[in-house]
């Protein structure tokens, strides 16, 4: 049968499962939309190719599928490079296939080629693998050796670059075959001598703890994780990347945000199961002295990825395989056996619970400020209360990502986004937005600095135009206000520490004029609100939810009492260099 390079694509996206494709159209791969169009994938195109990568990341995320964007020749590759190289970075497993120009215009290279530059040298470091098919012949060859580098080791983003001649020129089709045929489709099985060595070491610890990470999520790992955890009745940390792997309404969570009592559980555990994560700088680096000295302190490390496993904190048993095959096995086996955990472990994991218990409560005292404007803790604590339980909830921006980071509890796991390793700012516009496209009949709501937001704030349009129902809450302080916080206390730290902050013009182009983003939002067809009141907020998400379509609440916020969010010292800490 005769077609075109696009057809093969779309042939081989259908048999992998793809539903959805992000991305905005363009001439050069017209024959791949077309294609597309005829498999009954989707076409869901945001207005700029950085919000369609994280869109991809996002829905990669939340369903466990491949997420799939794509990209046209010169300036959409270039718009999509911020979301490629975040995408990465968060281990989200999209695959990115991007146009180029002609092969005849590109060979030789004439250098004042329109629209062209080298897209696989510009993409190779910020991708597990990249790659250019310049002829039709080597397409499914290329495209099937991209699809196991999206399945091989630690999620990422893969990319293939193809010439507009090799899309929309005549071929003849090849015979589509079942990923099954072509690739690895079932996870990696740990070792079961490895498996068994492990549930030893568990089990006859003084106090096993787990610290999940991404991979756990990635593995889709969250009710096995939570087996296992029980039946140790072992204390489970989560990574920033690993929030969500398990609910945090169990008592045996550590939400990464209790950072002194989790760094106090790391101290006291005498064997660590690390869980699909790379314990970097976020993980202080596995390091005392918020880890224990490695002499006194066995580590378990179970990863996909080889490559991870022992490079920041040594190991005792390193584990290869997938973390959820691992907590299946690991349930097993201590189904049977008589692992009560010993009275001593009962009563020292009960000390750390009220210690983690009393370290919350210091934050607390910030939701019974009612002043108006109001102070930003408001905004995710009625959040939490108002929308579903299995909400997606998405955190972005400087300081009021660590807002809504302290203020949230996950209750149903893999339901929270951010971009923990990148703190990108604007990135959860697109991720909302994917969020939506995964899950259209579940609630989605982003909290969002007002620089942020600022952004990307045209993709209220896309929202609109696709039906995703959206919140946003865009936080308003008018400011970069974390870089103003960094700023005011370099500058005179005993005046912050007494005056709480410096005169107008002390620090460096900080300050932001506003943008009425609910106006904003009533101009692009959403349904505006704006808030200062913490007791009007409810009001506002109601009337948001009732719209039935996207919304943005602008919340003004104290400027000042915004710098001042939780945990500042412990972030700047945790950014110290290593050492050692
Ligand atoms: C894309 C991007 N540019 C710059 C930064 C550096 N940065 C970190 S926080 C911050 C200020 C954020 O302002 P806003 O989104 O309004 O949040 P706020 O801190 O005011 O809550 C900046 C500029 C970043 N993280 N991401
Ligand atoms: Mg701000």
């Amino acid at each position: 049968m005769a077609g075109n390079g696009g057809k093969i694509i779309a042939d081989i996206l259908a048999a992998e499962g793809v539903d959805k494709v992000f991305g905005i159209p363009d001439g050069t791969y017209l024959g791949l939309l077309n294609a597309l169009v005829g498999n009954d994938i989707p076409v869901v195109t945001p207005r700029h190719e950085t919000t369609a990568i994280h869109m991809a990341g996002a829905y990669a995320r939340l369903t466990g599928k491949l997420g799939v964007a794509i990209a046209s020749n010169g300036p959409g590759v270039a718009n999509a490079l911020p979301g490629i190289t975040v995408e990465n970075a968060e281990g989200n497993r999209v695959l990115v296939i991007t146009s180029s120009r002609r092969v005849g215009i590109t060979y030789p290279d004439r250098g004042g080629t329109y629209q062209y530059f080298d897209q696989v040298a510009a993409i190779t470091p910020i991708t597990k693998w990249s790659a250019s098919v310049s002829s039709v012949d080597r397409l499914p060859e290329l495209l099937r050796t991209a699809l196991r580098w999206c399945y091989r080791g630690r999620p990422g983003v893969v990319h293939l670059d193809v010439a507009e001649s090799v899309i929309n020129g005549k071929t003849k089709l090849p015979a589509v075959v079942p990923p099954v045929r072509t690739r690895r489709t079932a996870p990696i099985a740990p070792d079961p001598a490895l498996v068994d060595a492990a549930v030893t070491m568990l089990t006859t610890a003084s106090l096993p703890v787990v610290h999940a990470g991404g991979g756990v999520i990635h593995a889709r790992a969250h009710d096995a994780l939570q087996v296992v955890a029980e039946r140790l009745y072992a204390p489970v940390t989560t990574s920033w990347s690993g929030r969500g792997a398990m609910t945090e309404t169990s008592e045996l969570v550590w939400p990464i945000t209790a950072i002194e009592p989790t760094s106090e559980v790391h101290r006291a555990a005498d064997v660590v199961l690390i869980l699909g994560s790379r314990i970097g700088e976020t993980d202080w680096w596995g390091k005392p002295p918020n880890w224990r000295d490695p002499g006194e302190q066995k580590v378990i490390h179970v990863d996909i990825d080889e490559t991870s496993i022992g490079r920041n904190k040594p190991v005792d048993l390193a584990i290869v395989g997938d973390v959820g095959v691992f907590l299946d096995e690991v349930g097993k086996r201590l189904a049977g056996a008589d692992v009560a955990a010993p009275q001593t472990r009962r009563s020292e994991v009960a000390r750390l619970i009220e210690s983690r218990r009393a370290d919350a409560t210091k934050h607390h005292k910030s939701l019974e400020d009612m002043a108006v404007p109001m102070v930003t803790a408001h905004v995710p604590a009625i959040c939490q209360e108002m929308f579903d339980k299995d909400a997606i909830m998405i955190a972005d921006g400087g300081n009021t990502a660590v807002w809504a980071n302290f203020f949230h509890t996950v209750e149903v796991p893999n339901t929270m986004l951010a971009t923990p390793h990148f703190g990108m700012l604007g990135a959860g516009v697109g991720q909302a937005l994917g969020a939506a496209e995964a899950f259209p009949d579940r609630q989605v709501y982003c909290i969002i600095g007002d620089g942020a937001f600022g952004m990307h704030p045209q993709e209220i349009e896309t929202a609109v135009r696709n039906g995703n129902r959206v919140v946003f809450l865009v936080v308003s302080d008018r400011q970069w206000g974390m870089v103003k916080m960094t700023q005011s206390v370099a500058k005179a730290p005993v005046k912050m520490m007494l005056r709480k902050s410096l005169e107008p013009g002390a620090t460096v182009n900080s300050d932001l004029g506003e943008i009425g983003y609910d106006h904003l939002a009533r101009a692009m067809g959403a349904h505006g609100e704006r808030v200062a009141d913490p007791a009007e907020l409810r009001g506002a998400i109601e009337r948001s939810l009732a719209s039935g379509k996207c919304s943005v609440i602008h919340v003004d916020v104290d400027p000042v009492k915004h710098m001042w969010a939780p945990g500042l010292l412990h972030f700047k800490k945790m950014h110290q260099e290593p050492g050692g």
